[in-house]
């Protein structure tokens, strides 16, 4: 079996946006959804542009899709043979995440044979404006074939259009489509150029909102007729124009020899596994795919680059789940992440002062130069229709110690330490600003709190001490102190109020969360009137019992681990799980690596495939509210590294040392992976709980 192909056999037009997910293919510049060429706006194709946004009218702020250059059908004696409408006697969709191509292959039925449409698909890692297609079309009967393929400017937008007016003509070989968005001003382009290497007709229609060429032939039977496309996506924001590609053999290749060495270079080997090992690997085939290689300040949106969900806003996601991946294969990349929270920071300084507070204050969702696209309102209450008040963007401050602790990974991990005098130190301080703006002080208390805070469960609303976020308010304060030598921090971090504990070593998750209705998950979803209802919030079925939404002490105590011991790390699990709904991504790989610290691997395996498999297996939440947030799960692809590499194989590295502690889950025999330390590449083979570390 080629653990390295995932396929989806047969057509299901019910998981048409599921595919979409499952099929991403992108290179950080542009995410493309798996879609099929003859897909329209109403099933999801979309060409996602990294940390290019836009605003319409009164609609959210979200990031801006392309015109799709990709857009083909195939006319069989002047029928049209399109999914979903035509029956197929055959579908297959593959991706080759060693090699980054993804192929389709449709048999329709006519009414005088069949007819097989294969195509491939890659969006080249060496040239990242480009997108490289190629369709084979063979009737088993002599037929006239026409394939239309060319831009549709019909883009799918939840909040648009943000390309209002789109201009089409021809240039040369290439067919053109572009626009200009509509707050930012930014012009988007697309221009697309196909070959076909036999001998046809071509015509070029331009529609109201397609430029297409139509290759028209008289087909032999059992013969293939193929066409190569390349599109080139730009943007006036691009610091270098798009360069032409070269032939389509040459591009290919190139794509494939990059994509080659990232699978050589991270992906595992779990001897005893094989889902296991693919589900990994898939997840770092996406980590790769939306990594933004052709910058040096550019971050990861929470949903990737699978389209305008959540806005295409970056999240605490990418610093939390998605950096220890890139620090430990790629610390440029991880360079490049942390360098645009460095370069957004005036956003952070201007957020902060807005609600009256000092330092930064990091968007909740943030957009280009630091603006929080999170909106007051952020979720629509499925009864009322009305937007509900959220305080995600107000009240989520553990945002600004998500950023410190990243950067303090990156200096330790990378031991390169000129990002404190690119702005990292700028960083350090303004948060610890921050949070010494939030404390307070009873008159009598020896201690300071921080009270109305929204932890990583969202569910529980404008809580006082909540133990993440004062824990991690108490790391950056130990930041500014290490930093600075001010001692003003190292009183702060002294003085802020410690977690409360049970009689069993369990954490409060904040001021009076065990006086909640002590109830279970299944308690609570039973109560629900409607199955897309918010959990959270003021009303919440949620709200008022112990049921969090997401890993929120237990993430906390994954951060911090040299602060507990096993025993409590353990009541901690035991406690908090069975009142966890895991209604975030980013909640089952915290449960699985503390569980790991625990020392259970088998307790922690099913949430490592959760977590590996958010995109692999159809069921990931799709709704919030009338909020829909369907798309890609990278924070739970990196949280999927993290417990491989951190938690399966407990690697670990003090004083410059590379250590790993393995424990594995029963069935696994071993693991083969790949880090980059300091610039020195090491292969970690596991067998068994021995372990060898060999400097390539
Ligand atoms: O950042 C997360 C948050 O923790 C839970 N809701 C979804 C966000 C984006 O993934």
């Amino acid at each position: 079996m080629n653990t390295h192909l995932i396929c989806e056999t047969g057509f299901d037009s019910e998981k048409i946006h599921f595919y979409g997910n499952k099929f991403l293919t992108g290179n950080g510049y542009m995410g493309v959804r798996g879609t099929l060429g003859e897909y329209r706006k109403e099933h999801l194709p979309a060409i996602n542009l990294a940390g290019i946004y836009d605003k319409v009218g009164d609609g959210w702020r979200e990031s801006v899709n392309a015109p799709n250059g990709l857009y083909t059908y195939l006319v069989i004696d002047k029928e049209a043979y399109t999914l979903p409408e035509k029956e197929v006697s055959e579908h297959e969709m593959c991706l080759d995440i060693s090699s980054g191509i993804l192929t389709r292959k449709t048999v329709f039925t006519t009414p005088k044979g069949t007819v097989s449409l294969t195509a491939e698909r890659m969006v080249s890692m060496t040239n990242h404006n480009l997108i490289l297609e190629a369709y084979s079309v063979t009737a088993d009967y002599a037929c006239k074939i026409s394939v239309f393929t060319g831009i549709d400017a019909a883009i799918w937008d939840i909040y648009g259009p943000h390309l209002p007016k789109i201009e089409l003509h021809q240039e040369g070989t290439y067919l053109v489509a572009s626009g200009t968005t509509q707050e930012t001003n930014i012009g988007v382009t697309t221009q697309e150029e196909a070959f076909c290497l036999f001998q046809s007709q071509e015509k070029i229609h331009i529609n109201e909102d397609s430029i297409l060429h139509e290759f028209l032939w008289d087909a032999e039977a059992n013969v293939s007729y193929r066409i190569e496309k390349k599109v080139l996506v730009s943007t006036s924001r691009d610091t270098k124009p798009a360069t032409k590609p070269q032939d389509y053999e040459t591009e290919r290749n190139a794509h494939i020899r990059f994509w080659n060495q990232i699978a050589d270079d991270s992906y595992f080997e779990i001897m005893g596994d094989e889902r296991g090992e693919t589900a990994l690997n898939y997840s770092l085939y996406h980590l790769n795919c939306i990594a933004p290689r052709h910058s040096e300040s550019l971050s990861i949106p929470a949903r990737g680059l699978s389209g305008q969900v959540y806005k295409g806003a970056v999240f605490w996601d990418t610093e939390m789940f998605m950096l220890d991946y890139f620090l430990y294969t790629y610390p440029d990349i991880a360079k490049t992440l942390l360098k645009y929270r460095i370069d957004t920071l005036p956003g952070a300084l201007e957020k902060a002062k807005s609600y009256g507070l000092d330092g930064a204050f990091y968007a909740w969702e943030s957009h280009e130069g630091g603006l929080d696209a999170c909106s007051d309102y952020n979720i629509v209450d499925v009864f009322t229709k009305r937007p509900m008040r959220t305080f995600f963007r107000d009240k989520q401050v553990h945002i600004s110690g998500a950023i410190v602790y990243a950067l303090k990974k990156y200096l330790r991990i990378t031991g390169e330490t000129d990002i404190l005098t690119e702005g990292g130190e700028k960083v350090i301080l303004a948060c610890a600003e921050f949070y010494r703006s939030l404390l307070l002080k009873r008159a009598t208390s020896d201690f300071y709190e921080i009270y109305d805070v929204v932890g990583p469960d969202e569910y529980h609303e404008r809580v006082n001490n909540n133990a993440y976020t004062n824990r991690m308010a108490k790391f950056v304060f130990d930041a500014a102190y290490e930093l600075s030598g001010d001692t003003q921090w190292q009183k702060l971090s002294a003085q802020l109020i410690p977690p409360k504990t049970n009689q069993d070593g369990v954490i409060e998750q904040f001021d009076g969360y065990f006086k909640l209705e002590d109830c279970r998950v299944a308690d609570v979803r039973s109560r629900l009137l409607d199955p897309k209802e918010y959990w959270g919030g003021a009303y919440g079925v949620a709200s008022d019992t112990q049921v969090i939404k997401q890993a929120d002490v237990v993430a906390m105590m994954c951060m911090f681990r040299e602060d507990f011991s096993k025993e409590q790390m353990k009541a901690n699990i035991d406690y908090y799980e069975p009142r966890t709904e895991h209604g975030s991504s980013l909640s089952a790989c915290m449960y699985s690596l503390l569980s790991c610290y625990t020392g259970h691997p088998d307790f922690a395996y099913p949430f490592f495939l959760k977590s590996a498999e958010a995109d692999i297996l159809p069921g990931a939440k799709q709704w919030i509210g009338l909020v829909y947030i369907g798309g890609t799960h990278p924070a739970a692809q990196g949280g999927a590294w993290i417990v491989a590499a951190m938690g399966f194989a407990g690697l670990q590295i003090r004083d410059g040392k590379i250590t790993c502690n393995p424990q594995l889950p029963k069935g696994w025999n071993g693991m083969k992976f790949k880090i980059n330390y300091r610039g020195k590449q090491y292969e970690i083979i596991i067998s068994g709980d021995s372990y060898q570390i060999d400097e390539l």
